[in-house]
C-alpha cells in the first residue's frame, strides 16, 4: 500500500502553481472551489475531471483519452509484472500451455494501447514506435479530433533482466479536414501537444502527465487498481545532480560533445561534478532526473548522426513534461518542442532535464566556449 502525500503539497514541497488542480483551492467551472483535505485520496480520474472543469470549453474528449491510457497502462503493468515468469509460462515466440503463441511484450503493449484507444471516437489516427506507418481508426468506429503518438514499451530490451521500462505518449489536435487523420496531423511540432505523459513500470507503477498545467505524478495502488495522486506539480531543480549518458559512445562523439561531458563531470571547470547514473531505459533515467534534478543526454555520434531517440514518441512528450516542471529540452541546437518533424520515426539528439544543465549543452555544442563560464 502506498503512503500518500496530502494533495495540498507539491512534490518539492512548494505551493503548487496557480491554476493547477493539485493545489488545495482550485477554481471549478461554476466558480466553486475544489478542496483537497489532508486526508484526500485523489484518484487520477478525479484529478482529470477537476482539471477539466477549469476549462468551461472542454468537451471531455481529452480527459477520456487520459482515462483510456491509464487503463491501458494498468493492463501493460500487469503483463510486465509477469515477465519474469516467461520461462515458466512460455517465452516470447513459444507456445504456452494452452497452445497459444506468446507475444513479445513490446508487441503486446502496442496491441493493448491500440485496442484501448481505437474505438472510443476520440482519435482520428495513431502512430507507434512499433509500427511503420499511420495506424488508422477502423471504418466501423467514429473518428475524433485528436491524434495519439506513443512508444508502447520503451527500453523493452531491459525486460529480460528485470530493469524498469516505460510507456510514453503524446496527444496533438487534428489539423486536417477529412474524416481520417493524415501524416500532416502526426508531423506537428511538439509545442502543439495538448497532453503528454509516461508510465514507469518500476518498483511501483507511476503515471506522470501534463496537459499544460504542470506535470503531475500518480502511483498505482495495486490493492485497489487505481492511480493515486502522489507527486502533484513536479518541479525539477534548476541545477541538476545527475548526468545520464552512455559514454561507451565517447569515441564517436565530436569534440564539443566531449567537452560538454567533461564540464558535466566537473573537469576543467569550477562547475560541481554531476553524478553519473545510467539505467539505459529512458523513462527510468528521465524520471529519476525529473525528481532529483539532472540531465539526460543522448548526443549524436559519428555512427548515429541524429542520435537514437525518436522525436515524436520519446523526445517531444518528455520535453513537454520537463518544461512544465521548469526544466528544458534541446536537440543541441534548438528547443526540442520547436523542431518541425519531417518523418514519423525521425531521430533526434537529446539533452533534457534541469534548465541550467541543458543551457550549458546548447552553449557548448554551439561552440560558444567563451560564453561558458562554468
Ligand atoms: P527502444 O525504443 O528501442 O527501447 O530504445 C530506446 C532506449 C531508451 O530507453 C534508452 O535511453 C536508450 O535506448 C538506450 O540506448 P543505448 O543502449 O544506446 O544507451
Ligand atoms: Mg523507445
Amino acid at each position: 500500500m502506498v503512503t500518500f502525500r496530502t494533495a495540498t503539497k507539491s512534490t518539492r514541497g512548494h505551493t503548487p502553481l496557480s491554476g493547477s488542480v493539485a493545489s488545495d483551492n482550485s477554481s471549478a467551472k461554476d466558480g466553486s472551489v475544489v478542496k483537497h483535505t489532508a486526508t484526500s485520496v485523489v484518484t487520477i480520474d478525479r484529478f482529470i475531471i477537476e482539471q477539466e472543469r477549469l476549462h468551461p470549453e472542454a468537451t471531455g474528449e481529452l480527459s477520456g483519452i487520459l482515462y483510456d491510457l491509464a487503463l491501458a497502462a494498468k493492463m501493460i503493468a500487469n503483463k510486465v509484472r509477469m515477465a519474469g515468469l516467461a520461462d515458466i509460462l512460455g517465452a516470447a515466440g513459444s507456445e504456452n500451455v494452452q497452445g497459444e503463441q506468446q507475444q513479445r511484450l513490446d508487441v503486446l503493449s502496442n496491441e493493448i494501447i491500440v485496442k484501448a484507444m481505437d474505438h472510443t471516437g476520440r482519435l482520428c489516427a495513431m502512430a507507434s514506435e512499433e509500427e511503420p506507418g499511420i495506424i488508422q481508426i477502423p471504418e466501423h468506429f467514429k473518428c475524433g479530433k485528436y491524434v495519439l503518438l506513443f512508444d508502447p514499451l520503451d527500453g523493452s530490451s531491459n525486460i529480460d533482466v528485470n530493469v524498469p521500462v516505460g510507456t510514453i505518449f503524446s496527444v496533438v489536435r487534428k489539423i486536417t479536414r477529412g474524416r481520417h487523420g493524415e501524416m500532416e496531423d502526426l508531423l506537428q511540432p511538439g509545442r502543439r501537444q495538448v497532453a503528454a505523459g509516461y508510465i514507469l513500470y518500476g518498483s511501483s507503477t507511476m503515471m506522470v502527465y501534463t496537459t499544460g498545467q504542470g506535470a503531475h505524478g500518480f502511483t498505482l495502488d495495486p490493492s485497489i487498481g487505481e492511480f493515486l495522486l502522489s507527486h502533484p506539480d513536479i518541479r525539477i531543480p534548476e541545477n541538476g545532480r545527475y548526468l545520464s549518458v552512455n559514454d561507451s559512445y565517447e569515441q564517436h562523439w565530436d569534440d564539443n560533445v566531449k567537452l560538454l561531458m567533461r564540464k558535466y563531470r566537473g573537469l576543467d571547470t569550477d562547475r560541481k561534478a554531476l553524478i553519473v547514473r545510467y539505467v539505459g531505459s529512458l523513462v527510468a533515467d528521465f524520471h529519476r532526473n525529473l525528481l532529483g534534478g539532472g540531465v539526460f543526454a543522448y548526443p549524436a555520434n559519428s555512427k548515429a548522426p541524429r542520435g537514437k531517440l525518436r522525436l515524436l514518441y520519446e523526445a517531444n512528450p518528455l520535453a513537454f513534461i520537463v518544461e512544465q516542471a521548469g526544466g528544458a529540452a534541446s536537440d543541441g541546437r534548438q528547443r526540442v518542442l520547436d523542431v518541425h518533424p519531417t518523418e514519423l520515426h525521425q531521430r533526434t539528439p537529446l539533452y533534457i532535464g534541469s534548465k541550467k544543465d541543458v543551457e550549458l549543452a546548447t552553449l557548448v555544442l554551439e561552440g560558444k566556449k567563451e560564453l561558458v563560464s562554468a
